[in-house]
């Protein structure tokens, strides 16, 4: 019989629903899935219900590596149901000698069934990848089906992952390909709203990924639409370039390498930036891996040790002196490893680590032999690697001897305390307070008003290194941020540590202006950079100085905004217009005489100080890093915007 024909019966004879056989992996129920779909899809949050798209793309991707798609697309419609479109073979119609059914049914209805009809595909054995159709089908509350092939169109429905309509033929067609609707079971999810824009760069991933596949995205949802096309012939390489398109690289080209061994491939490619950061992104069959794993490890020994080679091959490096660190090779990497195998084994605790050890060799081998020819071929490119690798490796070991010497420097608390530091005589941490003064004169006032019983000045003058911009060495080794650190004494970085604080409040005293604003802001984010656990817990304050003085024959006031002062000097003239008050406006802190910037700034009975709150640090982080490098004003916006949201803790 013909399969046509066998299809043709199929849509109106009762077919026998009796397995056969040993073939078929698992027969276990869709029942267990909606039992317990967190086992198979991760989780029933919003990254579970994405995760029902990339189960039903990830097919249609297995065809395109087949070689038999090239077009992919991905729609949420109104309503936040999906339809995957390909223009592949289409899943197979024709009935399965084991089972008696059409592969397609198969497919929607057996656990583990993908993998049988990859037609060659990578199959990833592992983790929550691969689970198939048929999962995505029990958590739906509907799914249909269409197979364009053979110029028919083979349909078939289900609810819940039980049949309601058998394959029929509902229609000619023209096209070869699958198109799946699903409804997410409302159900079986906490939400079963759809975000574009997860959907939209998980699917430029895997564009990335697959050279030269196109994969189109829609939202139809009225209000919110929206569209992309995804298309790179270049892959790996517009991959990087992309990654880097806001950071400026130290050579033009990206270097790309490939390799395979037996029924493996690896691609790898990397380009070097100006920055300090490394960013390794790496996928085995197009699965993220952010724990890493083997393709990774082959990968950075490779290029220490190529990097090292050439360093001792072009006379940069001398065989007697120790060696480029792995990191040092990788200050300013942006580098993207694919690595595609038949059986992956994902290790770790979110089963994002590669574990087949056979991968490292592959791609240890392919990066040392492609690498080392480029680097050949292109002496100008690979001297600029060294030498950034090289300058890398000296900033790490300045950093790591500052950072040493810090820490003698402060172990015992018989650290030598900075020649500026004027201490106090308390020495319970819990009730000394630190002013850190712009400016010697001001640094002079303050010695001299200051109750010596519990307050330590240290005054700052000159320009302040902007940590931000700057390696860790340079930072370490500051001579306008040592005496900080030495005062301090509770170490900086990774050995930082809170039970050796010398004070339990750190206030920044600087001018009302916009020199004290930004001498501010450098602190802070030294602090916030380089002592976290300082602000984390509270310690950090700035000092609230007057703005104005009024005078009114031996009356003083002093007024700390515009408000203040016409309420002052309304009250100190009383009903008479005609009485006399002096309004002086505060040029700097260093115009204050000790006695007045005791008793406006620094005396807890009577001084505001606001203590800097960055309440959702993640998020400050992030903003930081943002605003890193050129963009001043913006930090300093930031930075003052939360020190005005800070409390008053005086009154
Ligand atoms: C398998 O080998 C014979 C020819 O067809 C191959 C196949 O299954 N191709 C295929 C499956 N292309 N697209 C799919 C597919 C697409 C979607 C949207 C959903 C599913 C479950 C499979």
């Amino acid at each position: 019989m013909s399969e046509q024909k066998e299809l043709n019966e199929l849509t109106t004879t009762q077919v026998d629903h009796e397995y056969g056989g040993s073939e078929i992996q698992v027969l276990e129920g869709l029942e267990a899935v909606r039992k317990r779909p967190g086992m198979y899809i991760g989780s029933t949050s919003e990254s579970g219900l994405h995760h029902l798209v990339y189960e039903i793309v990830d097919n249609s991707i297995d065809e395109a590596l087949a070689g038999y798609c090239t077009e992919i697309t991905v729609t949420i419609n109104d309503g936040d149901t999906i339809t995957v479109t390909d223009n592949g073979r289409g899943i197979p119609v024709d009935i399965q000698p084991q089972t008696g059914l059409p592969a397609l049914e198969v497919v929607f209805t057996v656990l583990h069934a993908g993998g049988k009809f990859g037609g060659g595909g990578y199959k990833v054995s592992g983790g929550l990848h691969g689970v198939g159709a048929s999962v995505v089908n029990a958590l739906s509350e509907w799914l249909v089906v269409q197979v364009h092939k053979n110029g028919q169109i083979y349909e078939m429905k289900f609810a819940r992952g039980e049949i309601t309509q058998k394959m029929k033929v509902v229609g000619p067609t023209d096209k070869n390909g699958t198109v799946v609707t699903f409804k997410p079971d409302p159900e079986m999810f906490d939400t079963t709203t759809y975000s574009y824009d997860i959907i939209h760069t998980r699917m430029q991933q895997q564009a990335f990924l697959n050279a030269g596949l196109k994969i189109k995205t829609f939202d139809l949802r009225p209000g919110q639409e929206a569209q992309d096309e995804m298309h790179y012939e270049g892959g790996l390489r517009e991959y990087v370039t992309w990654l880097n398109r806001h950071k400026t690289p130290i050579h033009d080209q990206v270097i790309y390498m490939e390799g395979a061994k037996d029924d493996a491939i690896a691609e790898i490619a990397l380009q070097y930036n100006d920055d300090f950061k490394e960013n390794i992104i790496s996928f085995a069959n197009n699965v993220h891996t952010p724990e890493g794993g083997m393709h990774e490890t082959g990968l950075k020994s490779a290029l220490t040790r190529v990097i090292n080679n050439y360093g001792l091959k072009s006379g940069q490096l001398k065989p007697d002196q120790p060696g480029l660190k792995g990191e040092d090779c990788r200050e300013g990497l942006t580098c993207v490893v694919s690595v595609k195998l038949t059986e992956a084994q994902f290790e770790g605790q979110t089963k994002a680590k590669l574990g087949n050890a056979y991968i490292r060799t592959l791609v240890d081998n392919v990066v040392s032999d492609k690498l080392e020819q480029f680097f050949e071929e292109n002496p100008k490119v690979a001297r600029m690697i060294l030498d950034k690798a090289m300058m890398a490796n000296r900033a790490r070991e300045a950093a790591r001897k500052a950072r040493e010497s810090i820490r003698r420097k402060t172990a015992l608390g018989g650290a030598a305390m900075p020649d500026k530091l004027r201490d106090c005589n308390e020495a319970n941490p819990e009730l000394t307070e630190l002013y850190i003064v712009e400016g010697d004169s001001a640094g002079g006032s303050a010695t001299q008003g200051r109750d010596s019983r519990f307050q330590a000045i240290l005054p700052l003058w000159g320009k302040m290194l902007n940590v931000e911009k700057a390696r860790a060495d340079k930072v370490y080794g500051n001579d306008k941020l040592t005496p900080v650190i030495t005062a301090l004494g509770a170490g900086i970085g990774e050995d930082f540590d809170l039970n050796k604080l010398r004070y339990h409040k750190v206030i920044i005293m600087a001018d009302a202006d916009v020199d004290g604003a930004h001498i501010r802001t450098l602190l802070l984010t030294f602090f916030f950079r380089f002592m976290r656990p300082l602000i984390d817990n509270g310690y950090v304050y700035a000092a609230v100085p007057p703005l104005y003085k009024l005078t009114k024959g031996k009356t003083v006031r002093v007024a700390f905004s515009d408000e203040e002062r016409d309420a002052i000097s309304a009250e100190l003239r009383g009903d008479n217009p005609n009485t006399k008050v002096v309004i002086n406006r505060y040029k700097g802190l260093g115009e204050m005489d000790p006695h007045e910037l005791w008793e406006t700034t620094m005396d807890p009975e009577r001084r505001t100080l606001k203590r800097i709150e960055l309440d959702d640090a993640v998020r400050a982080d992030q903003i930081f890093t943002l605003l890193m490098g050129e963009k001043v004003e913006p930090r300093r916006d930031y930075i003052q915007e939360n020190a005005k949201k800070a409390v008053n803790l005086d009154f």
